[in-house]
């Protein structure tokens, strides 16, 4: 049995937060419905680091599930390029007594969506290796990144509207797949390789690339870009509604891309090519992408582990809210830090011009 470290308490916005007292000045930077977060500095190794605390995770048993599901999730990812748990504590040693539980992680400075104009091309050549590395295993819901050019793909599990400054980028419809957007047929792995192309071209550019006022306008706007499909494509379509929509569209032409995008490189504009096709059955993934050339100077096998099966029975699972509340109470006394690699291109990218 490990000694119990010492614990502070500390009020912030009226509620109260007990934590391992080596995390000091403790400051909210978000908060919602399903709780809230500080940024913090572990001072035992000098590092920042974000802590969540769970609003009443115990209230019911939807609650208790979720902050469950929030746990497992984040206790599983072990990706460099996925945001994943350093810590995890309750103030309590009892389930009797457990009522709250802190998810430590480390501190990510903002999202992708802040990062304002075009980026050089170095910028955009590690921010999408990295991206395209994280989504492996998983499906990107928020792009996070760091001042040091280091991106984490996370999934806030916050309220919407109290967390307008963190959430937004790959949520919208500007980089939802056509397929998605008009629910043509079952998506496959590559939906997430359209918003990577999406993501970069914005890059790239500095202007977002399909920003369509509407579902319809979305659309068009696509088609402008890639062209109309062929009718092999249009045979794949799931419902003939889709199908009556695509063969009435006049014809667009694809446009060149080394016009759309006079700023990138001969190998950028041959993966955004790959990218933003309208047949996702013709998308690379994310596997396949990491192979193209523009990543040449970027590429080891090391940001490629074999990612470690998910189990998520609990997922359909119906428990009670005791249950719920012991299985937290048991994932959080069991959790093993895991030991993390250093970052070898620390500081040689800053995102601050
Ligand atoms: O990213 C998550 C996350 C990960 C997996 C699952 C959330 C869930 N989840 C949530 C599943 N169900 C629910 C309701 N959480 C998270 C992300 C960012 C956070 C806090 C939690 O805040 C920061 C802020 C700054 N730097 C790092 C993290």
């Amino acid at each position: 049995m490990e000694a119990r470290a010492t614990f502070c308490r500390e009020e912030i916005n009226s509620t109260v937060w007990e934590v391992p007292e080596k995390y000091t000045h403790l400051k909210q930077i978000g908060t919602g419905a399903y709780g809230c977060v500080c940024s913090a500095t572990n001072e035992k190794i000098k590092e920042r680091v974000a802590i969540k605390k769970l609003h009443r995770p115990f209230q019911s048993e939807i609650f208790a599930k979720r902050a469950y599901r929030e746990l497992r999730l984040l206790k599983h990812m072990k990706h460099e390029n996925v945001i994943g748990l350093l810590d995890v504590f309750t103030p309590v040693s009892s389930l009797d007594d457990f009522q709250d539980f802190y998810l430590v992680m480390p501190y990510m400075f903002t999202d992708l969506s802040k990062v304002r104009g075009h980026l050089s091309e170095d910028k955009v050549q590690f921010l999408v290796y990295q991206m395209l590395c994280g989504l492996r295993d998983l499906k990107p819901g928020n792009l996070a990144v760091n001042q040091d050019c280091e991106l984490k793909i996370l999934d806030f599990g916050l309220a919407r509207s109290t967390d307008a400054e963190m959430t937004g980028y790959v949520v919208t419809r500007w980089y939802r797949a056509p397929e998605v957007i008009l629910n043509w047929m079952h998506y496959t792995q590559t939906v997430d390789i359209w918003s990577v192309g999406c993501i970069m071209a914005e890059m790239i550019n500095g202007k977002t690339l399909f920003k369509g006022k509407d579902y319809m306008d979305q659309l068009t706007q696509i088609m402008k870009v890639t062209g109309v499909p062929g009718p092999e494509f249009i045979q794949k379509l799931d419902s003939a509604e889709a199908k009556k929509y695509v063969k009435a569209l006049p014809h667009y032409p694809r446009k060149d891309f080394s016009t759309l995008f006079p700023l990138a490189s001969a190998n950028g504009i041959d993966l955004l090519e790959k990218m933003l096709v309208l047949d996702a059955d013709e998308r690379p993934t994310a596997e396949l992408a990491l192979e193209h050339p523009y990543f040449d100077s970027l590429r080891d096998p090391d940001d490629l582990p074999e990612p470690e099966p998910y189990d998520d029975s609990h997922d359909n699972a119906k428990l009670s809210l005791e249950e719920w509340k012991r299985l937290c109470f048991r994932g959080v006394k069991s959790f093993v830090p895991f030991p993390r690699r250093d970052s070898k291109r620390k500081n040689t990218l800053t995102m601050t011009p």
